[in-house]
């Protein structure tokens, strides 16, 4: 992509409303434009995060067993009623009226949905267990929609839904998720750690956030450091296998969110040093509520000996729009963000730092070709914006690498290259620089 004609309006000055870097960094950085409180338009650059975001997402669902669909966002009163929600939730629901007077809303999830649409097409213990899910925009009027997309109004979200016959097969179903999770949030560069949390609305008596650790984070969280250095289970896991033991490894050890946390116990069960007192962002959120939904909205299927048996159910949450604040919280530094690099908007940055001169033009071009037929994403900065505003964007929209063209290196033969993470540069021969670089970002983008 030609900078030229891409859209990506930077922003110079700090936004003064924005309180956290991600949110800072976002608007600074062109990715997105505040539409109302808690609403954002993606912008160009935004969006590719956002897609390889829910892309990760998406395959590690995947390799979980569960099946993509898709609901809508508006959703009937009626079916909210059949639970006992839509006076429950409250002012947090957006309540519409259609032009017939018809109750409506805008899903802030889709327990119910998903469980009138099993009702209606599973008969037969034959057909589960089913595990489903989707990724879809929501919508919560939340008290305070703040930092950005970390607690926006209107945000997307991947729900996977599971419907087994007992508990143990609902356990199973929960286990597969669990594992997902780590690994989901291990490709985007994540340490995510799984602790013990409340239900709030969505109900049941078991469920794990999925914590990452930051200054920035809206909830208080307490655990044990060990489980920061856990390995995560690789992609060679066999999801039909027993997976307790690797659930077991994760919650053996102490890790809780405020509302669950038990001082006395933290104290008991983790040794001084490896007590972690700190804040954290909430990815993920996971539940098993059996029942609760499938008994009042009478979910059945016929049993072997032709008795009902109701649906035992978990429902299963990724912040997908909030893990874009979420990485940039983990990976950024005063000039800007450092993407990881499977979820950089783009692979390399190419910087012509004279535009319209003919050799540095026709060397630049080569190696943008070059880079686009290896199959790297470039976003080519072909622009007549001065060196130090071009080498100032290129920072703040944080592309892990960098190379940069100009007269004195044409003559010289040689390319600089950056890296965003650590600053580090080098020279590469100018003829080499696009195979090189080819073969770093295929090394970065490999993954376990
Ligand atoms: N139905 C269940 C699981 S599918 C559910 O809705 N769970 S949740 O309420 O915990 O939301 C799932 C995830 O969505 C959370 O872990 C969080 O990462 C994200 N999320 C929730 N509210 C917001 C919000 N206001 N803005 C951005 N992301 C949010």
């Amino acid at each position: 992509m030609r900078l030229s004609q891409f859209y990506l309006p930077v922003m110079k000055e700090t936004p003064a409303d924005a309180q956290i870097a991600s949110h800072r960094l976002m608007l600074r950085a062109g990715m997105i434009r505040q539409a109302g409180a808690g609403i954002y338009s993606w912008l160009p650059l935004g969006f590719r995060v956002l897609k390889k975001i829910e892309q990760i997402v998406r395959e590690e669902q995947n390799r979980a067993g569960a099946v993509e669909m898709l609901m809508p966002t508006i959703q009937q009163a009626e079916l909210w009623r059949e639970s006992g929600r839509y006076d429950a939730y409250g002012k947090e629901m957006l309540r519409i009226e259609d032009r017939g007077g018809r109750e409506m809303l805008f899903g802030p999830t889709n327990e119910e949905m998903i469980t009138e649409i099993l009702r209606a097409g599973a008969k037969s213990y034959k057909d589960l267990p089913k595990l489903l899910y989707h990724i879809q925009w929501k919508f919560r009027d939340e008290v305070r929609p703040r930092f950005g997309v970390m607690r926006g109004r209107e945000f997307l979200m991947k729900d996977a839904y599971s419907f087994d016959l007992d508990e143990a097969a609902a356990r199973r179903s929960y286990n597969k998720m669990f594992t997902a999770y780590l690994r989901t949030f291990a490709r985007m560069g994540l340490k995510a750690i799984p602790m013990r949390a409340d239900t709030g609305p969505i109900g049941g008596d078991l469920s794990h956030e999925f914590i990452i650790l930051a200054d920035t984070g809206e909830s208080a969280v307490f655990c044990d450091r060990q489980l920061i250095e856990l390995s995560v289970p690789g992609k060679d896991t066999d999801f039909n296998d027993d997976l307790q033991p690797i659930v077991d490894r994760f919650t053996s050890l102490y890790a809780a969110t405020d509302e669950m946390h038990d001082a006395d116990e933290f104290e008991t069960s983790v040794s001084e040093q490896n007590r972690i007192s700190a804040r954290g962002i909430e990815v993920g959120h996971i539940f098993f509520f059996g029942e609760k939904y499938s008994e009042p909205m009478k979910a059945v299927v016929a049993g072997n000996d032709g008795k009902d048996i109701p649906l035992q159910m978990g429902s299963y949450g990724v912040g997908v729009s909030r893990l874009v604040g979420g990485v940039i919280e983990a990976f950024h530094d005063e000039q800007g963000c450092k993407w990881p690099m499977a979820v950089a908007p783009y692979h390399v940055g190419l910087i012509n730092l004279k535009a319209g001169d003919a050799a540095t033009d026709a060397a630049c071009a080569k190696i943008y070709r070059e880079l686009e037929d290896a199959g790297v994403e470039v976003l080519y900065d072909d622009t007549s914006a001065r060196a130090g505003e071009k080498f100032a964007r290129m920072d703040l929209i944080g592309l892990p690498y960098q190379i940069v063209i100009g007269p004195r290196g044409i003559k010289s033969g040689e390319a600089e290259f950056k890296r965003r993470a650590d600053g580090d540069r080098s020279e590469v021969a100018i003829d080499s620089v696009a195979a090189h670089v080819a073969g770093l970002v295929e090394e970065a983008l490999r993954y376990d």
